[in-house]
Parts: structure tokens; C-alpha cells; sequence
């Protein structure tokens, strides 16, 4: 195979020439904007994952066309290594040259990645890419495979489908070892399969009832959570709302963002009795969070938090009851609620570390543990386990003499570890719920959250604040943290912390306290020393989620 560089250029000018020179940086999961400017990013990016490819040996790279949670005319793409994680984080910069440089310089560009990281460019090498719903993801699917085949590579296009799924793809397809088929089919059943063996025909207990209200947030769960209806029969009874097929904008007013951003139910929301389960996923349905009205009709959230306090409590149990001297640990970022952390700490004994925000620094510190549970408050985890895990678990199994062995491995099954996968996470709180016999109020009742609130502040430049410690200490600029302390300091069981988002343009506060009062005006206090210290614009302090208290 003779590959010629010029093709690269060639495609790039009379295809996708690059419309911007504004600099676009890997975010913290990609490159995400507005959908009109991301023709020429699409583009480079299937080149660089055939790049990637090559470099690893012809194994299956990803590319997933999504912008998450954000709004319809936004778009963005994901990129997936080999073992289904995100991409490596010393190739973000080689991808952020890649985006940056201008058409005439892209050939010289790519000549630099081959050389620098000695890739033979005669090698095989297989994209997979996945697009979500919005209407302006076939033409950026089509700019990504393109890229592919200005290099000659082979690309498998998987339509549309959750981020989530393409990671299953992507490392069913490397791993030798029986994950599961690379296909749609090959993903529903291994889920399926798994949630119904768990089931065992005990579809209520207890307080638990077999029934589900499920937002898909006009998004790719909610027609990927039709399909499964159609496979589960009843083992799960699902009413889907906000499914996105003729009406509804892709996350607005619904999905997993809004419902946890905004501390209320999704605007679309039917009438239903108090304390009937419901969860809403975002727009690629990598996220999930549950929430439910009481009979006061108070709107009430089970976050990520709580799913992941409910998950390794769960799995702790099961350790124990198998008599398993395997680790387990849990992951959390700064923004995990204090009272999450405290239930975790004093009541579950499970170790808890926190890492900074953006699924790729849980996931990695996770893998630290025989089991790693990690979920950032947005609903946004899953568990890990490592291959000794497995095993160890599989032997107790096959002994025949603990039946807990035989669920637990069929936990295991049940779990997208790739990434956190909104569905795979809602078949497993199910599970767990039924088999506690809970209902969503036995679930809140395990601890009571601290009121928080969150503001964001826009400034003319938020890389001057920078951070350390997990985000939760500000080392710049300076005599920003003495002041963040005095204020907390003043406050019962205040906490604060600032941290310059890592998907828009603007510094983000968190705040809580004892009270709901307290907690306004500490995170007020903290405000308006961002916008004093830190080059604040405009008076305004935005609240995206004002009743989050
Ligand atoms: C991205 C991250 C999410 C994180 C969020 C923070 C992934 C796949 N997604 O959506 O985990 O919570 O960014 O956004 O890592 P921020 O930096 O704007 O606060
Ligand atoms: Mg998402």
C-alpha cells in the first residue's frame, strides 16, 4: 500500500478547508462547538485515530460524534483507545496540534505525528465511529471517515448509537477474551442476559416495584432504551418519555443535565403517583441520575452520589458475604456532596479517594483497586475490576457452595466498565434495588445531603485560576485560597472550592453548608472574590442551578 501525504491536503482544501483560526483545545472529553465549525475537526480526527491505530498495532480506535449534554446546535467528537478507555492523554496535544494548524500546513503536520512517533503508515489499521441523534451528525460522521480514507484505513460505521455502546465496541473488538460480539445485537445481549439472570423472576420485592419512568432526553438512550424493551420483555417495566422521534430538541428542558443542574423534573413530565422511581440520561447517555416526587410534591434527586454510595455498598456486601480479600475502593471528585462522603467514610468503611473533574481521572485512579467504583455527581461512572477480581470471583463461583458468587459474577457482566454507561447503570441500580427490596425512600433515607449551590463566573480569562489537590485548593492567583478560607471558615460545615471548567469558557464555584442559607451566601461570598480576583466580567453571578438546595 503507497500512501501519499498529498491526499491529506488535498481532501482537507476541497472538503473540509478549516473556517476558524481561533484555537481549540482537547477539552475534558474532546474537541466540542458549535456544529458549523467542527467540519474540519471531524476530518483530522479520523485521520489522527487512523494514525492512532497504526500505532497500535492495527487495534480498533473509536470515534464517537457527540456533544453530550449540550445544547442541539452544538456538536463534538470523543475518541476511544483500544481497551475502551479515552484517549491517552499524551496524544490530547498531539490531537489539539492536529485541529490547530492551518490546511497548508496539515500534510507537514501529519508527516510530524508519523515520524515523532515512528508509525509505520503501510500498517493496518480499523476505525470504528458512532454519531448520537442531531441532525448535523451523518455530515460529521462522513468528514471522520473521510479522514480515514485519506489514509487508507478501513472504517466500520456503527450509526447511531450511546457513547457508552461504541466503547463496548470498540474493546469487545480488541480483547481476546469472550467480552461480548462487536455489534448492537452483541452489546443488548450481553446486558440483557446479565439483568434477566439477576431478575430471576423475582420482578418485585419488597418495597421495590417493577416500574420505571425513563427520560431519554430526546437523545440516543432513549431509542437505544426502546430497543431494549423490546429484547427485556417484562423484567422491567420502562414508560419512556422525552424519546425524541418527531418533537423535542436533544436536552432541552430534559435529560440527566437539566434534571440535576436545575433540581427539578424534566418540563414534559407526566402526572404520576409520589415516590414513583423515575431517571433521566443525557443526550449520549453516558450519564444517569434518578429522582422521584414525595407526597408533598417536592422534587427529590438521587444523584450520582447516591448511586455510587448504594453500588459499593452493594458490592461491599457481596465481598464480604463471599469471603473475598479483594479491594474495593470509590472515586469521587470534589463535588461530591460532603454528606456522600462522610456515609462512605463512617458507615460503608469503604476508602474513598477524590481526583480531579472528567471521567478519565476517575477512571484511572479506580483502576488502582480490585474494584474501583467511580461516579462524579452528574451521574456519570461505572465500576472497574481487575483481572484478579475477576478470577477470584469466577473460582468462589464455580466452587458451587456460595450462591452470592454466581450473582456477583453476573454483577460483573452486567457492568459497561469502559465508561460510564447511563443504561448498563440503571439495570444495575435496579438490580440492587430489587434485591434490597427498596423503594426510592429507603434509598434516600441512607444520609441527608448538604444544601450546595453552584455558580459560574465569567471572567476574560479562566486559566488564571489554577489549581491543585484535586481541584479542591487554588494556587492561583494568588491569596485567592486565604480568602476562599477565611470565608468558608465562618460558615458551619462550609466547604467551597473554585475551578476553571474544562468545557466552557467561565470559572466554576461550588459551595455548601449546614443550611440552605448558609449556603447562598458562602457560594455569593466566594463569587464575587472570583470576579475580584480573578479578572471577573460583567456584575452578573449566573446560577446554573439555583435550586440546588
Ligand atoms: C465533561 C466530562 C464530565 C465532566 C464535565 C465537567 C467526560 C466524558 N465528561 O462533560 O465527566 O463532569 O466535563 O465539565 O469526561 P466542566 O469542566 O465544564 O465543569
Ligand atoms: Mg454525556
Amino acid at each position: 500500500m503507497s500512501i501519499n501525504l498529498r491526499t491529506v491536503y488535498a481532501f482537507a482544501r476541497e472538503m473540509y478547508p478549516k473556517l476558524s483560526t481561533e484555537h481549540i483545545q482537547y477539552g475534558t472529553a474532546g474537541f466540542r462547538g458549535k456544529a458549523e465549525f467542527l467540519d474540519s475537526v471531524m476530518f483530522r480526527m479520523g485521520v489522527l485515530a487512523t494514525l492512532r491505530s497504526r500505532f497500535r498495532s492495527g487495534a480498533a480506535i473509536g470515534v464517537m460524534i457527540t456533544a453530550s449534554h449540550n445544547p442541539e446546535p452544538d456538536n463534538g467528537v470523543k475518541l476511544v483507545d483500544p481497551k475502551g478507555e479515552m484517549l491517552e492523554a499524551s496524544w490530547e496535544s498531539i490531537a489539539t496540534d492536529l485541529v490547530n494548524v492551518s490546511d497548508q500546513e496539515l500534510e507537514q503536520q501529519v508527516a510530524k505525528i508519523i515520524k515523532d512517533n515512528n508509525i509505520d503508515i503501510t500498517s493496518s489499521s480499523i476505525v470504528y465511529v458512532g454519531m448520537d441523534n442531531r441532525y448535523h451528525s451523518p455530515r460529521l460522521l462522513k468528514a471522520v471517515a473521510d479522514g480515514v480514507i485519506a489514509l487508507k484505513g478501513n472504517v466500520r460505521e456503527y450509526g447511531i448509537v450511546t457513547t457508552p455502546m461504541l466503547h463496548y465496541f470498540v474493546v469487545s473488538a480488541n480483547t481476546k477474551e469472550a467480552y461480548g460480539k462487536p455489534t448492537e445485537e452483541g452489546y443488548y445481549d450481553k446486558l440483557i442476559t446479565a439483568f434477566k439472570t439477576l431478575r430471576n423472576d423475582q420482578l418485585e420485592n419488597g418495597n421495590y416495584k417493577n416500574n420505571l419512568i425513563f427520560d431519554g432526553a430526546n437523545g440516543v438512550g432513549a431509542r437505544k432504551m426502546l430497543q431494549f424493551i423490546k429484547r427485556m420483555q417484562n423484567s422491567l417495566q420502562v414508560t419512556v418519555i422525552n424519546q425524541g422521534i418527531g418533537q423535542g430538541k436533544i436536552n432541552e428542558d430534559c435529560g440527566a443535565d437539566y434534571v440535576k443542574v436545575q433540581q427539578r423534573p424534566p418540563k414534559s413530565m407526566p402526572e404520576v403517583e409520589p415516590y414513583t422511581r423515575c431517571c433521566s440520561v443525557d443526550g449520549d447517555a453516558d450519564r444517569v441520575v434518578y429522582f422521584f416526587s414525595n407526597d408533598k410534591g417536592e422534587f427529590q434527586l438521587l444523584d450520582g452520589d447516591r448511586i455510587a454510595t448504594l453500588v459499593a455498598g452493594y458490592l461491599m456486601d457481596l465481598v464480604k458475604k463471599c469471603q473475598l480479600d479483594l479491594r474495593l475502593g470509590l472515586v469521587q471528585t470534589a463535588y461530591a456532596n460532603g454528606a456522600s462522603t462522610d456515609y462512605i467514610v463512617n458507615e460503608l468503611k469503604v476508602p474513598v479517594s477524590c481526583v480531579p473533574t472528567g471521567v478519565k481521572h476517575l477512571h484511572h485512579k479506580a483502576l488502582e483497586y480490585d474494584i474501583g467504583v467511580y461516579f462524579e455527581a452528574n451521574g456519570h461512572g461505572t465500576v472497574v475490576f481487575s483481572d484478579h477480581a475477576k478470577s477470584t470471583v469466577a473460582e468462589a463461583a464455580k466452587a458451587g457452595d456460595k450462591p452470592d458468587a454466581k450473582i456477583f459474577l453476573k454483577i460483573i457482566d452486567l457492568i459497561n466498565e469502559t465508561v460510564g454507561d447511563a443504561i448498563s447503570d440503571m439495570l444495575l441500580v435496579e438490580t440492587i434495588l430489587n434485591h434490597k427490596g427498596w423503594d426510592v425512600k429507603d434509598w434516600i433515607s441512607t444520609y441527608t445531603d448538604l444544601p450546595n449551590q453552584q455558580l459560574k463566573i465569567k471572567v476574560q480569562d479562566r486559566n488564571v485560576i489554577a489549581t491543585t489537590d484535586a481541584e479542591r485548593v487554588c494556587v492561583k492567583p494568588e491569596g485567592l485560597q486565604i480568602e476562599i478560607n477565611k470565608a468558608v471558615s465562618n460558615y458551619k460545615r462550609g466547604r467551597a472550592f473554585v475551578r476553571p471548567s474544562g468545557t466552557e469558557d467561565v470559572v466554576r464555584v461550588y459551595a455548601e453548608a449546614n443550611t440552605k442559607e448558609d449556603t447562598v451566601s458562602l457560594a455569593h461570598e466566594i463569587g464575587i472574590l472570583v470576579q475580584r480576583l480573578a479578572g471577573g466580567v460583567g456584575p452578573e453571578l449566573v446560577h446554573p442551578n439555583n435550586a440546588h438546595l
